[in-house]
């Protein structure tokens, strides 16, 4: 069977390997018709969707923070604090949370502003007591996947 040389560049796996070597001397060759080119680039085709589709889901499917506001074990100025985290990927804000975890241990969830990005969840705390705080963020990503993190940051004085 013959196999269009463009394959070998996308790694085929160990089985083809060999069959698709052969068929190297292909590229060119006289004798193939426009209708087998063109059945060879479907063939092809194929065979590509069949190894993305047998690939595992990516991580990066997982909504993670790329980029949070308070940083991780950043000192903050006293005052109202902005809340600010970016996703890697679109979130459902509905059925995500953020709780704040005070020096004294006692919890608090933090209601998300509405609207706005959907990748990006936002969030505003009056002013807090200087101290140690841990902000703990759980979200629902599009892929069906609930993520949840901590993010520990101080209010200076
Ligand atoms: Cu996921």
């Amino acid at each position: 069977m013959c196999r269009n040389p463009a394959i070998k560049s996308n790694a085929p796996p160990p089985a083809m390997t060999t069959a698709a070597s052969s068929a190297m001397t292909l590229p060119g060759a006289p004798g193939a018709t426009a209708n087998m080119r063109k059945m060879l680039r479907n063939l092809a085709a194929l065979l590509l969707l069949g190894t993305a589709a047998a690939l595992p889901v990516p991580a990066l499917a997982h909504a993670v923070v790329v980029k949070a506001q308070p940083a991780l074990d950043q000192e903050v100025a006293a005052g109202p604090l902005d809340i600010r985290l970016e996703f890697n990927s679109r979130i459902d804000k509905e059925r995500s949370r953020l709780q704040l975890t005070a020096p004294d241990g006692t919890r608090s969830d933090v209601p998300i502003a509405e609207g706005g990005e959907p990748t990006v969840l936002m969030a505003q705390v009056p002013a807090l007591p200087p101290g140690a705080y841990t902000l703990r963020w759980q979200v629902l990503a599009v892929d069906g996947h609930i993520t949840r993190g901590d993010i520990p940051f101080t209010v200076g004085e």
